[in-house]
């Protein structure tokens, strides 16, 4: 199964056969004060300077993330994507709970995007699928629903199932829809990833579809983040996951050697090629 992503004619493929997809996350103004700071004042050339070190370290679609307390998204996210598309023609993953800010930043972006993200609230659907067939964007949906949060992984799969039924069924396309399995921190919940992992495996198996995680959730309050985040990207990645969500500076060396290490990377040339590009 194949996503198909654009830019303004750049395009990005995800396919559940591989190779994997780096979302880069650092468009994201958790614990960074600098991106709040300069995007309080509406200056985005930090912004710019992280997509351009993240593009150099792997990322192949960038997560847009502008939600700071007191300010509206629904003016900063279609400004911030404006800013982004001046420079990079590199397809988007629009990222806010407001779908008027997404709706707001899918007039502006063009191309293809993706919608982070949809769930299986009732409020959530109603208020995003639309939006996605109208703007022919693709969706990521949380395995979460109006019961909150399972840990039980044939539910997390049943709400999986629920959201591709209802995307199918206003004509969004089934390749368009990216399930994300909710990766949480294991600091305080010593099985949350053998719960991800677990229903990364069962969507993989049973729907076929790509998939996606914040793969950097899961090592929240740890030392030693990239090592926990190296190994349980790994461990997904085998599992089915295919378009993580994560700082391409930190875990695009773990990805290039996840693929080779699965028989995706004839040659060696993609691992090869990131490790002379770091020199
Ligand atoms: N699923 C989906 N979208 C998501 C998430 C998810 N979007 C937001 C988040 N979770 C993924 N993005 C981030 C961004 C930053 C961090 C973690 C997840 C992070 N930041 C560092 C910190 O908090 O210490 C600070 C920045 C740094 O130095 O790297 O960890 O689950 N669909």
């Amino acid at each position: 199964m194949k996503t198909i992503l654009r830019g303004k004619a750049n395009d990005v493929t995800i396919d559940t056969n591989g190779p994997v997809i780096i979302i880069g996350e650092c468009i994201n103004p958790t614990r960074r004060k600098k991106l709040v700071s300069t995007l309080r004042e509406g200056n985005f050339e930090y912004v710019l300077e992280l997509a351009q070190s993240q593009i150099n370290a792997g990322a192949d679609v960038l997560d847009v993330n502008v939600g700071i307390p007191g300010v509206d998204d629904v003016t900063l996210l279609p400004e911030t994507v404006l800013a982004i598309r001046e420079s990079y023609d590199i397809p988007l993953c629009l990222d806010s709970p407001n779908p008027r800010a997404i709706e707001a930043a899918l007039k502006v972006a063009g191309g293809k995007c993706l919608i982070n993200s949809v769930n299986g609230e009732e409020k959530s659907l109603k208020a995003l699928l639309h939006l996605a067939k109208e703007y022919e964007a693709a969706i990521i949906g949380l395995t979460m629903d109006d019961d909150g949060i399972t840990h039980n992984p044939e539910k997390r799969l049943g709400i999986a199932e629920k959201i591709l039924e209802r995307a199918v069924r206003v004509g969004i396309r089934e390749e368009d829809v990216i399930i994300d399995p909710l990766a949480m921190a294991v600091s305080t919940d010593s099985k949350a990833c053998m719960v991800t992992l677990e229903t990364i495996r069962l969507v993989h198996q049973k729907l076929g579809i790509n998939i996606t995680m914040g793969a950097s959730n899961i090592s929240f309050g740890l030392p030693g983040r990239e090592d926990l985040n190296s190994v349980f990207i790994s461990l997904a990645i085998n599992n089915g996951l295919t378009c993580p969500i994560a700082n391409p500076e930190k875990i695009t060396a773990a990805v290039r050697a996840s693929d080779l290490v699965l028989g995706r990377d004839d040659f060696a040339v993609r691992f090869v090629e990131y490790f002379q590009s770091r020199m």
